[in-house]
């Protein structure tokens, strides 16, 4: 496949990073105007990393802002870390979204740093965030992730819904997953999940990063398994002009394209080593 060998070299020759490195981090023109209201910046875990007004997820009611973006290829939406202050918003959004899985891809804490707040109750409890009930039932750790299931309550509408919850445990921010095995097999899981029509709400601190690799990385596989050919750096461009400076470093964009063309390479029947750094 043309597009791969591109992909090959480009990793090789280092261009593929160059072209990662100039692409714009924000869409030119596109405002955030929303989120930087003084009334919604406590609402944000980082001042730097605000959602477009055109993209952003809006919540029913008049309070309707959450730090969160629809992203459209695959459906997602792509979100900070709750805050305390922001809890209830965030289950609000799983709920009117009509999300059945939410993959988090952050620990709560690294080196000693808040990286998002615990926004779920230990099992078997049950915790009340604004109108939403959740209840913990159980919570099962592989390797590298822990897999939780839900039922979240519409306390008011007296709906429940499963949910399960998917973190992925071994990938610190601003770097990359520990191992790419590791991480093929939890993108498998959280596919195997996904319904039609339904989002996945993806988060971890900022969500851009690490939210950003693991959007790209399921696009490219979805495009691999239907045959079409993948372009790694146009899947980050159409993600950047839906939540800005999705994929962070120019090692999160190298790992996700050696992922891509190992995958590949599998699938062809040829070698199954990682490509050389
Ligand atoms: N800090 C990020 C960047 O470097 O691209 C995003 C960002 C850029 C955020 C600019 C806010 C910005 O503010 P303004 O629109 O006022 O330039
Ligand atoms: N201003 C923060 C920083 O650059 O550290 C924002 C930030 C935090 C950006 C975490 C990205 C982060 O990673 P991730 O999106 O993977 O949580």
């Amino acid at each position: 496949d043309e597009s791969m060998r591109l992909v090959e070299r480009g990793i090789q020759s280092g261009t593929l990073c160059f072209h990662f490195e100039n692409l714009y981090r924000r869409k030119p023109g596109l405002t955030l105007s929303c989120a930087r209201l003084p009334k919604n910046m406590e609402k944000n875990r980082y001042r730097d990393i605000l959602p477009y007004d055109v993209t952003r997820v809006t919540l029913e009611g008049q309070e309707d802002y959450i730090n969160a973006s629809h992203i459209t290829c695959l459906r997602y939406v792509a979100a900070q870390g709750p805050l305390p202050q922001t809890c209830s918003h965030f289950w609000q959004s799983v709920w009117e979204q009509q999300s059945h899985t939410i993959v988090m891809l952050t620990t709560l804490t690294e080196r000693g740093r808040t990286k998002c707040h615990q926004y779920w109750p230990h099992p078997p409890e049950v915790k009340d965030y604004g109108h939403m009930r959740v209840k913990c039932h159980s919570e099962e750790c592989n390797l590298a992730y822990v897999t939780r299931q839900f039922t979240l309550t519409h306390t008011q509408r007296g709906e429940e819904r499963a949910v399960t919850h998917l973190q992925y445990v071994a990938w610190p921010d601003h770097g990359v997953p520990d191992d790419p095995s590791d991480f093929l097999l939890f993108i498998t899981s959280a596919r195997e999940r996904r319904r039609a029509e339904e989002p996945l709400v993806v988060h971890c601190s900022a969500g851009i990063g690490r939210t950003g690799v693991l959007i790209t990385m399921e696009t490219a596989l979805t495009l691999l398994d239907r045959g079409l050919p993948v372009f790694p750096l146009d899947i980050v461009k159409t993600l950047r002009d839906q939540r800005a400076m999705m994929i962070q470093t120019t090692c999160q964009f190298q790992f996700v394209c050696e992922a891509i063309l190992r995958v590949y390479k599998e699938k062809q029947g040829g070698s199954t080593t990682p490509q050389p750094k």
